[in-house]
């Protein structure tokens, strides 16, 4: 495979951690990139919340791609494609993009895998996050168990305790951990993100987020892409319908 955008290093590194990690990251973007990026998806939520009451003030953003040029182009960025195709083995397909805010004392995600919800199969799906702060263990950064993408899909646990802690228009956040296998050895891998790094998370690797008992944000814009070809659930929230990405990036980028 050819790479344009990739250094040798960082095809190295990504081989090394999807093999045996189950996630990976590299710089994406500059720090006044986020900025930029942060403002941006402030307006939306902003107005959403203004003309809607259907969403709690920090309620994760769906799609802001449809409303913003710059998170499209980010959606459809050529490095990140790169990336993915090289991790999937093949073409991709967009399916979904979301914006986090999690201020401090938001709740956290229980441990979950990505491919529960979209029902793909093994390494069908890649979920990227850009991180737009510093993410660390302070302020709730996404953790992940190292090597835990090699399992099956695990049942889940359902807390209905939990489950009410949701936000209303968003109910997968809480309440339906999965189970891991009993006596299991994984690491977990804090999940430390600088702002500007991005991380692209497997199929099938267990993760999750702690409460941000920081005083900072923790934001971030996330992105769904399937393996083209996969099958995939739609989902009754997030109404999943494939995104041509190669169009977008040649709106875009122009390559
Ligand atoms: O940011 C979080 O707390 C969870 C993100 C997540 O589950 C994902 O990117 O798949
Ligand atoms: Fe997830």
């Amino acid at each position: 495979m050819q790479f344009k955008h990739l250094t040798q290093e960082e095809i190295q590194q990504m081989t090394f951690d999807w093999r045996y990690r189950g996630f990976t990251k590299f710089k994406l973007l500059t720090e006044e990139e986020c900025d930029e990026i942060n403002e941006k998806l402030d307006i939306l939520r902003k107005n959403r919340n203004l003309s809607s009451s259907e969403w709690g003030e920090w309620d994760p953003y769906m799609y802001p791609h449809k409303e913003s040029n710059l998170v499209e182009s980010l959606f459809s960025h050529p490095k990140l494609i790169e990336a993915m195709e090289f991790l999937m083995g093949g073409e991709l397909v967009g399916m979904q993009t979301w914006a986090y805010f999690k201020p401090p004392g938001q709740l956290g995600r229980d441990q979950h895998q990505n491919a529960f919800y979209t029902g793909c199969g093994h390494n069908e799906i890649i979920n990227t996050a850009l991180a737009l702060d510093n993410h660390d263990e302070e302020n709730g950064a996404v953790w992940a168990y190292e090597g835990s993408h090699n399992l099956g899909i695990l049942p889940i646990e359902i807390d209905e305790e939990r489950t009410k802690t949701n936000p209303k228009n968003w109910r997968n956040e809480r309440g339906k951990p999965c189970i891991m296998p009993e006596g299991h050895n994984f690491f977990k891998n804090p999940g430390i993100l600088q702002k500007g790094e991005v991380s692209l998370l497997h199929s099938h690797c267990v993760h999750g987020s702690e409460p941000n008992n920081s005083t900072r944000f923790r934001r971030s814009l996330l992105g769904g892409y399937l393996k083209k070809g996969a099958t995939f659930k739609q989902g009754n929230h997030m109404k999943r319908e494939p995104i041509d990405v190669y169009e977008l990036r040649n709106k875009h980028w122009n390559k």
